[in-house]
């Protein structure tokens, strides 16, 4: 009599309901019928509930169809910008070397734009797993050729089929990496018949027992089916896998060699800012008046959320850079973010910067903003609608022509082009605009103590963001205390808007 367990339902490894998928359907994977993902996903899930390592694995997912595998794993989960998984799986296990870290990789992913990533990873034999996925083709975004696409194979863009003169023979990945010497596990497994998928259940699970117990880099390629883009139905991808895919590509292990290796030891990472603040900026953390956030005005007890906008070429984002290294000069957590491109002479330039004493969660300013800074017109009009209704406008009074603002809503201005223009460069204007925003931080939010440490870090600041350029730093702080006398609060006209 058989003693086979037969298990019914869902893995423990998945969510009970997939409610973060949006929409109504919280039972169902978005994936395609036939789609390989959707079979590997349930070897994985299975494997994270059996290994008991729920609790400890991060997958990554990666930019192609399996994008949102986080709505279904009940692991950790971290969503990358494309290629980038195994980059970001050696931070994380570089500062976390008992987390169970799963690089998942379409071929587009890991074989084209990731590849140095990848390979590099390989190399350095992070204790990983990558789980590639070779489906032939760039699934999401509707069928273009991969490095991987079979000679003569049909797709959008070679629609007459790969044509290795041109465009090279398909990449084999599995070799390539096995030639490498770090890396202990290699194998090329197929999720097309049954025989292959459990050949493939076991290729996960000791791809995963190698990094439980630190044995670095494990890598398990899965030939796999796009039903879609092939234009074909189930049984026929699985043909096409074992008939075609098969041939080109070999199953089979490439190297297996963990037995041999002892686990991994490296000094793990450790978060320490202010050993990282001394190191880089010795000068500051011993002379910082506040260095340890005890900025004693109620305005620093709370994140602030700033942004500056204005032509490209105005100075917009050394304004940012700067109010960035004044925070940071302070000890607080600050973030930048800098918004330009083919902008950056003439066209619009903004700029996002947060200053926190708490985590940063996001670096993007778009609606809440405390403070804007406008140097023209269309940034005014662009930006104004993201400023709180508490929140502060400084501008350029030279440019920009302010009608009317909500009652609740403070702005200081100061004809900063004209002024840095008599002062021989258009680019002293950001430091005369930090001039009106030291006045209307004086007027408004600090105390006694505060006023002369706000002058003294805007001044660090500028010799910071300036550094060996002696007479651009007089200039600006010259033009910052200009500013400052010249700035003056602006008054909404007389109609009382
Ligand atoms: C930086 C960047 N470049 C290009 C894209 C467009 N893009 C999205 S998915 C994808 C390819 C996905 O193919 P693959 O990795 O094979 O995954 P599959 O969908 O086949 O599983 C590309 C090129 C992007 N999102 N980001
Ligand atoms: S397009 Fe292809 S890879 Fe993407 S979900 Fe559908 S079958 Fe899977
Ligand atoms: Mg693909």
């Amino acid at each position: 009599m058989s003693t086979e367990k037969i298990i019914h339902g869902r893995s423990a490894g998945f969510f009970p309901e997939f409610s973060r998928r949006p929409g109504n359907n919280h039972t169902n994977m978005h994936y395609c019928p036939g789609c390989g993902h959707g079979i590997l996903h349930k070897l994985i899930a299975e494997a994270i509930e059996d290994l008991e390592i729920k609790d400890r694995t991060v997958l990554i997912s990666p930019v192609g169809c399996s994008v949102f595998a986080y709505y279904y794993f009940d692991c950790f989960g971290i969503s990358v910008p494309h290629g980038r998984a195994p980059a970001v799986g050696t931070g994380l296990v570089r500062s976390n070397p008992d987390d169970i870290v799963i690089s998942y990789q379409g071929d587009g992913d890991l074989g084209a734009i990731g590849f140095n990533e990848f390979i590099q990873t390989a190399n350095r034999g992070e204790n990983m797993a990558v789980f590639f996925v070779n489906n032939a083709i760039y699934g999401m975004t509707g069928g273009q050729m991969a490095p991987t696409t079979l000679p003569g194979q049909k797709t959008v863009t070679c629609p007459l089929g790969r044509s290795v003169t041109n465009e090279g023979y398909p990449l084999k990945v599995s070799e390539m990496v096995s030639a490498l010497d770090s890396p202990v596990y290699v194998e090329r497994v197929a999720l097309s018949s049954g025989k292959n998928i459990l050949r493939a259940r076991a290729a996960v699970r000791k791809a995963l027992n190698n990094v439980i117990e630190k044995k670095g880099f494990s890598m398990v390629e899965f030939l796999s089916g796009c039903p879609v883009n092939l234009k074909m139905n189930a049984s026929q991808v699985n043909e096409f896998i074992d008939e075609r895919m098969c041939k080109y590509f070999p199953l089979g292990v490439f190297k297996d060699i963990a037995d041999t290796r002892d686990s991994i030891k490296r000094s793990s990472g450790v978060y320490a800012p202010e050993a990282v603040r001394k190191v880089l900026y010795p000068q500051y953390s011993s002379s910082s008046v506040s260095r340890d956030f005890q900025n004693p005005s109620p305005f620093f007890a709370k994140e602030r959320r700033l942004k500056v906008a204005g032509f490209g070429g105005q100075g917009v984002l050394s304004f940012g850079h700067m109010l960035a290294t004044m925070g940071k000069l302070r000890n607080f957590n600050v973030s930048y973010l800098p918004v330009y491109g083919p902008e950056m002479r003439g066209g619009t330039a903004s700029c996002s910067v947060v200053v926190s004493r708490k985590k940063i969660a996001s670096p993007v300013v778009d609606r809440d903003c405390n403070l804007l800074v406008v140097l023209n017109d269309e940034s005014l009009e662009k930006f104004l609608p993201e400023l709180k209704p508490t929140g502060v406008l400084i501008f350029d009074s030279s440019n920009v022509h302010v009608s009317r603002l909500r009652r609740t809503q403070i702005a200081y201005c100061v004809n900063a082009s004209d002024l840095a223009r008599e002062l021989g460069d258009l680019r002293y204007a950001n430091s005369i605009l930090m001039g009106a925003l030291a006045k209307l931080m004086d007027d408004f939010f600090l105390q006694e103590t505060d006023k002369a440490d706000f002058e003294r870090v805007v001044e660090e600041a500028i010799r910071e963001c300036f550094a060996d350029k002696s007479e651009v730093i007089r200039k600006n702080i010259n033009a910052f205390y200009l500013g400052k006398q010249a700035a003056s609060r602006w008054n909404a006209p007389s109609d009382g808007q």
